[in-house]
């Protein structure tokens, strides 16, 4: 009696935690709420599947109680054997289809989509942004805009974007779970995919590839905007004044200092330096090196012991370590670069 009692209280706390489970995970981070075509395409599949599993189950457990309940040992009768059915043609056919018929229920729908979201058709007159993933941070490259990014990918909502995909390092994957599902990227062979933003937003990515020891703080977004904000964030990102003085004192000896030990690894401006996040919109971005809140403090932090915040990461060890008076400087010159209005805010405004 007290064995079956525990079960009960296990089964009790086992629902109590699902329930408290599911309501994990963000909402711009969820594949349940898809705000991108191809996790709609994808959340679909994911329900005809289940559908059918329900079904399967529901049968099965009427079939399994009603055996129970009827062939049940009775009484009086524990040598009786009831009729066997072996060798039933009718049964077997049917048993037979039946799976085969729940199979090309899942199977039609999933193979067309596999070939929908594969399309490429209209790949040469779209939007192709090229994504490379590093250790533990992500670029994009705008060829045809000439404009390169880190971290905060934008795209117009409602258009289709190819995203052609390479790693510089290990293999990592591309995971946005609001807009679509995941792809690889290799070091050796580019992979491409296309996403198109439903609404309005910004979209947490992870990696899902274990990459390395900072592989859970390689955290990106995708900021849709409407098409005329997108296209008053590309004219703004063209035309970033490199030769622009900051307008505070300190904020100009950091970008002294940034230039002398920082500049070999982050590019500001169209500059196809890579080795590092490039940095041309540092200040309007809401998060540092994909993670931390983008506050001064933690910019200073970063720039003394940026180990401590990632680590394994690639910046530490490689650079000079500016004093802390001087890491307050460059933190002060990074934070003002601002090149536009269109902004994550701008993104999560409009809905
Ligand atoms: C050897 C190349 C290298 C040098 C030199 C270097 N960095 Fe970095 N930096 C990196 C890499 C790589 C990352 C990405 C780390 C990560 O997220 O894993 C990074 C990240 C950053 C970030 C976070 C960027 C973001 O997207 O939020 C800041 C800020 C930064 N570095 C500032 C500096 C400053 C200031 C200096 C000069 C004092 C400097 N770095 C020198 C390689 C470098
Ligand atoms: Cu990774």
């Amino acid at each position: 009696m007290k064995g079956w009692m525990g079960k009960v209280r296990a089964l009790f706390w086992l629902s109590i935690l699902s329930i408290v489970l599911s309501g994990c995970g963000k909402e711009n981070l969820s594949a349940f709420l898809p705000k991108g075509y191809g996790a709609q395409v994808s959340l679909d599949i994911i329900f005809i599947s289940l559908a059918v599993m329900v079904f399967v189950f529901i049968v099965v457990m009427i079939i399994y109680t009603f055996v129970l309940v009827k062939f049940r040992q009775k009484k009086g009768q524990e040598d009786f054997v009831p009729k066997q059915t072996e060798g039933n043609k009718a049964l077997e056919v049917v048993w037979t289809v039946i799976p085969i018929l729940l199979l090309i229920i899942i199977a039609v729908p999933t193979i067309a989509a596999t070939y929908d979201l594969a399309d490429e058709s209209d790949k040469a007159d779209s939007l192709n942004i090229s994504v490379t993933g590093n250790q533990y941070w992500w670029h994009f490259n705008y060829g045809e805009e000439e404009i390169q990014t880190s971290q905060d990918m934008y795209i117009p909502v409602g258009e289709k974007v190819y995203l052609n995909m390479m790693s510089s390092d290990v293999l990592h994957s591309f995971w946005v779970p609001s807009i679509s599902g995941k792809m690889d990227t290799n070091p050796e062979n580019e992979n491409t995919m296309y996403i198109e933003a439903l609404e309005e937003g910004v979209y947490w990515g992870k990696c899902a590839e274990l990459c390395g020891p900072s592989h859970s703080l390689m955290d990106f977004k995708i900021v849709a905007v409407s098409p005329e904000e997108y296209q008053q964030w590309v004219e703004d990102m063209q035309n970033v004044d490199l030769e622009a003085t900051p307008e505070t004192a300190s904020a100009q000896e950091g970008q002294a200092i940034f230039e002398n030990s920082c500049l070999g690894c982050h590019a500001i401006g169209s500059s196809p330096t890579a080795v590092g996040p490039n940095l041309t919109n540092f200040g309007d971005r809401t998060k540092l090196a994909g993670v931390e809140d983008l506050t001064h403090e933690n910019v200073v932090n970063w720039i003394l012991n940026p180990e401590k915040m990632k680590p394994g990461n690639k910046m530490t060890g490689n650079y000079t370590v500016p004093s802390e008076e001087e890491a307050e400087k460059i933190a002060d010159y990074l934070l003002q670069l601002k090149p536009s209005d269109v902004t994550p805010e701008t993104a999560s405004s409009n809905n």
